[in-house]
Order: C-alpha cells, then structure tokens, then sequence
C-alpha cells in the first residue's frame, strides 16, 4: 500500500463572515487575601500568544463524505474561520503519521484548532466529538439547558451508533462488495430503511429532531442526501423529505456542500489499490 508521509493543503474555503473562535469565559474569582508572597505571573506573555493563535483558522481534515460534511456544515454554520486539509483516504494519507497523531483511527474527519482550551491548540477527532466540541466553543447548534442538550445528544449519539455505521453498511454492500450477496444488502437496507421511519415519524410533529435546528441534524443530513445510494426513496417518507429540503436550502449548508475537492471526484473505486486500502484493513 502506497503512504503519503504528509497531508497536503490543497484548498481553504471563505467563510462569508469570518470570526474569531469565541470562548465564554468564566467569570473571574476574586483573589483571596494572600497567606505568603504572590506567585509570579505570566500575564503578558500568555495574552500576546492568545492574541495571534485566535487569527489562526480552524484546520479541517477533511473528505466529501458525509461524515466529512457534518464538520464543514458546522464550521460554515458557526461562520468559524478554517481551511480545509484534504485527506486523500483513497491514497492511504489517513495512514500517514501526522494524521494518526490527530486521529488514532485513521479516520476522518479530524480537526485542530489553534486557540483551543486556554487559548492553547487542541485537536478532536470523531465527528460527534467534534460537533459537541464546536457547540460548546461557540455557544451555537448545541443548546445549554440540561433537557434541550440531552434531546441533541440522543440524536447525536442515535446517528452515531446506528444511522451512520448502517448507512455506510448498506452503501458497502450494495455499491462496493465484489460480490452481490443478498442477505447483506437486504440486512442493511433494511435497517436504513426502519431508520429512515424514526427520523420520519420523529419529524411529524417537530421541525428538526431535536426540536430546534442542532448539530444533531447536521450529523443526518449526509446521510438523508445519499439516500437513493441506501436504496431508499425519500418519497416513501414525506416528514423527512420536508426536514431535508429544508435544511439543504440553509445557504451554510450550500456551501459546505459546494466544497469541492479535485482529487476526490477523480477516485476510481475499482482500482485494486484504492479498493486495497479502503477495504483490505486490518490491525497494524
Ligand atoms: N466514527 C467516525 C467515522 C469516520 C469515517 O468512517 N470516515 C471515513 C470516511 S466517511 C474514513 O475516513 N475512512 C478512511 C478509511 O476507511 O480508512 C466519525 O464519525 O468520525
């Protein structure tokens, strides 16, 4: 299998308002009457780096799957600053050490961002984490109040552990399995399919799944727009239909699905080495 040894910077993408990663501070303790001399302090030094890491844009590595386009939608939904670094996952660059340093699970999407926690860099890797991380920097998507939060992340973790690893099942089985076997194509569309139904019957009474538009709808949304690839028809599912009309119309979500990566339009799938590194994996 060929390696790539570095993850190249191909494309950055222009947020319409860029900002400055925000951080809700806490609000500061009053000192307490010193018992022994004050500690020396850093302040000055600390508040020059903070001041240039916050210009730094967030860091996608990033692939047009749908996994890849929870983050991008967030990202363009927040108006967050960043620039996209393609992982060639075709070419085995998710193997590359740099990456696996970010993400040990040689999947992407992987983020670093530079004015993390403290004003210091931090990188997540897993799209929920990284949704939730997003969410909570920015104060967005991903409501404070307690029941609000545990209605997102029932949906967050609902995509996490079953739309998508069934979804990505049945896109296997049905597009790339050497082999036309039907029990497995069947297993997984159908799951897909009884999926679909929840989020359908979910979204007969609300506008998005967790009542207010969350990150827990940017999680599905992927999923929805590849659709006729899980051999569903979304007319079967009217609810649902209607949730992703609406939210494919949003302008962030237009744009994060106008990002185009040259390299990924050009991967052949039965090319016996791309299929080598995407389907031959085992413990190394
Ligand atoms: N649970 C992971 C799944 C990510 C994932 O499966 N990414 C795929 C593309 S959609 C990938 O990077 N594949 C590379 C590989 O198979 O080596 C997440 O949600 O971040």
């Amino acid at each position: 299998m060929r390696r790539s040894s570095r993850i190249r910077a191909v494309k950055s993408t222009k947020s319409p308002q860029p900002k400055v990663a925000r951080w809700k501070r806490a609000k500061p303790k009053r000192a307490k009457p010193a018992l022994t001399k004050p500690k020396r302090t850093k302040p000055k030094r600390t508040a020059r780096k903070s001041a240039s890491q916050s210009k730094l844009p967030i860091e996608l590595y990033y692939w047009p799957t749908p996994n890849g386009w929870k983050i991008s939608i967030m990202l363009e939904e927040c108006g967050l600053p960043y620039v996209v670094r393609p992982v060639d996952i075709s070419k085995g660059e998710q193997f590359s050490p740099q990456f696996l340093a970010i993400s040990p699970n040689n999947r992407m999407p992987a983020i670093l961002d530079p004015n993390g926690p403290g004003g210091r860099p931090i990188s997540v890797f897993e799209s929920g984490a990284i949704l939730q991380y997003l969410g909570r920097k920015t104060g967005q998507f991903y409501p404070h109040d307690e029941r609000a939060r545990v209605a997102v992340d029932e949906w967050l973790f609902w995509q996490m552990g079953g739309l998508g690893p069934m979804a990505g099942q049945a896109n296997h089985f049905r597009r790339y399995a050497p082999e036309k076997i039907a029990y497995a194509i069947d297993r997984y569309t159908n799951e897909v399919n009884r999926l679909f139904g929840v989020m359908n019957t979910r979204l007969a009474a609300r506008e998005f799944l967790a009542g207010r538009y969350s990150i827990a709808d940017m999680a599905c949304v992927g999923w929805v727009r590849l659709a006729e690839r899980m051999g569903q028809e979304l007319a079967q599912f009217p609810h649902l239909k209607r949730w992703f009309e609406t939210i494919r119309a949003r302008p962030a979500v237009k744009r994060a699905f106008a990002i185009r990566v040259e390299a990924a339009s050009a991967v052949d799938m039965k090319d016996p080495n791309v299929r080598a590194i995407l389907f031959g994996q085992t413990a190394r």
